[in-house]
């Protein structure tokens, strides 16, 4: 198989000449192929057998030791101007960084195939999907990609009308980190990635394509590419509003978009479009909307059970490939929070030890389709979205900010997901439970300057074509008592909050207005049947002035680091809630 399209044919000329595989292979997305790749892998080793009678059609793979989650550290965004990319991105000067890059990838593919992957992120037949290409020599990057993406045939006809894709170069070459790194090149939409096997290192369409070259993209041409979940909430009266939202990764992203209403909420009814990235576009009418441009979950595999996520739970229980989790005698998979079985391997393949640290590594993840969702809503098939009634920000934190509050308006939205801060976890290398900022959720994944990007947001709620804007949240599951213990119960209850936000929605309840937005009355957040004291309830929707006078002080630092290219409306905002919290 070749391709029609002439650019595209001399690209993967090119990367043969310089990589020099053994053979080519075009993935065509098909089930033969897919089962020919896992036949290949589980003859390499590069997948183990799960126990079939379990879990059917299910496989382990095992990624290099020192290889188990993002490196932030060696990602860069290679502009023309460094500027572009902003102090919160790595930037190489993009001639250095392909003269660098290239070298690793001279040879690299010797001996191995090169596979060439047609994607289209979104809905095949949907405007506001974009196509890609990416390259590589691993084919457990090609079973992933035929999840997360639509993968093949119908992806390389539509790149080939086009004539525009982004392209992806990813070898894992020879896995040592000191020969790693992710490059960003969004003024040639272009990603070339060498040294990883895992995850948003590898698998380009992800991370690399759908955030960092996408919310490029996405400033040129009016839209917005976001680290957010999106999801339906259907009332007992029939009514669905649909939400977005962004939560740093392991934060809860995919348990809030797959959640099972708590007993006490009889008739709600939840879908799921997304559990990660929404690309998001006002429509004629003035109304924003939302595409996942994702057909798969890449989620993180410790905690889930029948109790935290039923629906994440069923759904891997078949055609799922796990990546380090440990194993049980039989050979099925096991993680931390499982209710059953015993682990005897552990995800390194060494026989378990208690006390040796965890059985399945902290940041373990399974990919399956979105079809194997039980609440899997086929609107996430719709070419033109859905329609977003609230945006959510979030993140951990242990103190200061409330369960949930509102946000006076878009401008002051944009505030609060720009301050946005959150505790580090273990999806990227690096110390873990560390307070930053977190602009968005999008600290790692915005590919230009994030004034810029906050300016793009601002713009885009301020156009004249923008009148059906969503109201913009606040929310923090995370917050912890003096004895550090939850105080939220979190997971299914969190319904109780997205019942106030789609009342807020529907101009149902007023709300009480505090200096930094508005805020739940008591009455109006229910815990009836709920194992907490009112006076939790209270602490929970409560502000601490002097917490937040610090807090005001170190967004106000924050943004003093992206200099004068802050938009001078974020800095009005600030001073508002400055204002408001000396009154206060
Ligand atoms: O490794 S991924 O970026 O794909 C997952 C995550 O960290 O959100
Ligand atoms: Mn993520």
């Amino acid at each position: 198989m070749t391709t029609s399209n002439a650019s595209l044919k001399r690209w993967v000329d090119d990367v043969a000449r310089l990589t020099q595989p053994a053979s080519i292979h075009w993935c065509n997305g098909s089930d033969a192929e897919n089962t020919a790749l896992i036949e290949a892998m589980l003859k390499s080793g590069d997948l183990i057998k799960l126990n079939q009678d379990t879990h059917p059609n299910c496989y382990l793979h095992r990624s290099h030791p020192s290889d188990v989650a993002r490196v932030e550290h060696l990602t860069f965004v290679c502009t023309r101007n460094k500027e572009d990319a902003g102090p919160n991105n790595h930037w190489m000067d993009p001639t250095e960084a392909h003269r660098k890059i290239d070298g690793l990838f001279a040879g690299a593919m010797r001996g191995r195939t090169m596979y060439v992957i047609p994607y289209c992120m979104g809905p095949i037949d949907s405007p506001f999907a974009r196509c890609g290409v990416e390259i590589t020599d691993s084919p457990y990057v090609v079973v992933n990609m035929r999840l997360m993406t639509r993968m093949g045939d119908a992806a390389l006809t539509r790149i080939e009308r086009e004539d525009k894709y982004v392209k992806g170069l990813h070898s894992i070459g020879d896995l040592d980190p000191d020969r790693r790194f992710i490059m960003h090149f969004p003024e040639e939409l272009t990603i070339k990635s060498v040294g990883s096997g895992y995850g948003g290192n590898a698998l380009l369409g992800k991370k690399c394509h759908a955030l960092r070259i996408a919310s490029w993209q996405a400033r040129e041409e009016g839209w917005l590419a976001e680290h957010m979940l999106l999801m339906g909430l259907q009332s007992p009266e029939g009514r669905t509003h649909y939400v977005a939202a962004a939560f740093p990764s392991a934060c809860g992203k995919t348990n809030l978009a797959m959640l099972v209403p708590p007993a006490s909420m009889p008739g709600w009814k939840i879908w799921t479009l997304g559990d990660d990235i929404s690309w998001l576009h006002v429509d004629e009418q003035g109304q924003l909307r939302a595409i996942n441009p994702e057909s798969g979950y890449f989620g993180v595999v410790p905690g889930t059970n029948r109790k935290t996520n039923c629906n994440a739970y069923d759904m891997i229980q078949r055609d799922t490939i796990f990546t380090n989790v440990a194993l049980t005698a039989d050979n099925q998979p096991w993680w931390e929070g499982l209710e059953n079985g015993t682990p005897v391997l552990d995800w390194q393949g060494k026989p378990y030890t208690p006390g040796n640290g965890p059985a399945a590594h902290p940041n373990s993840r399974f990919t399956v389709s979105a079809k194997q969702n039980p609440i899997y809503s086929t609107l996430a098939d719709a070419p033109e979205g859905v329609p977003i009634s609230a945006i959510l920000f979030g993140g951990r934190r242990r103190e200061v900010a409330p369960l949930v509050y509102e946000a006076r308006d878009w401008a002051h939205g944009v505030l609060v997901g720009a301050g946005m801060a959150s505790e580090t976890t273990a999806a990227a290398v690096g110390q873990m439970g560390v307070v930053r900022r977190d602009s968005m959720a999008m600290k790692p994944f915005a590919g230009y300057n994030f004034a810029d990007y906050w300016s793009h947001w601002l713009k885009l709620g301020s156009g004249a074509n923008a009148s059906k804007l969503p109201k913009i949240f606040h929310v923090n599951w995370f917050r912890q008592d003096r004895n550090g213990r939850f105080m939220w119960p979190g997971f299914g209850e969190n319904l109780r909050v997205l019942r106030w936000i789609t009342d807020r929605c529907e101009g149902k309840v007023p709300a009480i207005e505090t200096p930094i937005g508005l805020l739940p009355r008591k009455q109006d957040l229910d815990i009836s049947g709920l194992d907490m004291d009112p006076s939790t309830l209270e602490t929970l929707l409560s502000i601490d002035a002097g917490a937040w006078r610090q807090e005001v002080d170190a967004i106000s630092k924050y943004l003093d680091e992206y200099g004068s290219r802050v938009p001078s409306q974020l800095r009005e905002e600030l001073k508002g809630v400055a204002k408001r919290l000396e009154a206060a």
